[in-house]
């Protein structure tokens, strides 16, 4: 009587323990120098957002000071932080990209 039940008789039920990979919310942040259409093109290459999208979260940033670019894995956040810091580090903007576990 492993499966489905002890040694009672009474039914019990054994959830198979699976480890959901902990998600994590990426994050812009506002800056004074950083042009909005290189963000507009960040969140279109990096997020694959639609223009419109992209328009929208880059002026929520802008006028809030912080925004969302989306929830992901550990490795897929750190990756997309990478990229969005490499591109504004060689582009010689101040522009930055956070991960928080969400
Ligand atoms: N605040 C920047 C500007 O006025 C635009 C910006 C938006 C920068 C979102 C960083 C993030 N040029």
């Amino acid at each position: 009587e492993g499966q489905g039940g002890n040694q009672t008789g009474i039914a019990t039920k054994t959830r198979p323990k699976t480890k959901r990979p902990s998600l994590y919310r990426v994050l812009l942040l506002n800056d004074d120098y950083t042009p909005m259409e290189f963000v507009i093109l960040i969140l279109e290459q990096v997020f694959n957002k639609s223009r419109d999208e992209a328009t929208r979260i880059m002026l929520h940033v802008h006028n809030k000071g912080v925004g969302e670019c989306g929830i992901y894995p550990y490795e897929v956040a750190e990756t997309k932080v990478t990229r969005v810091m490499d591109a504004a580090r060689q582009n010689q903007h101040p522009l930055q990209c956070v991960m928080e576990k969400q």
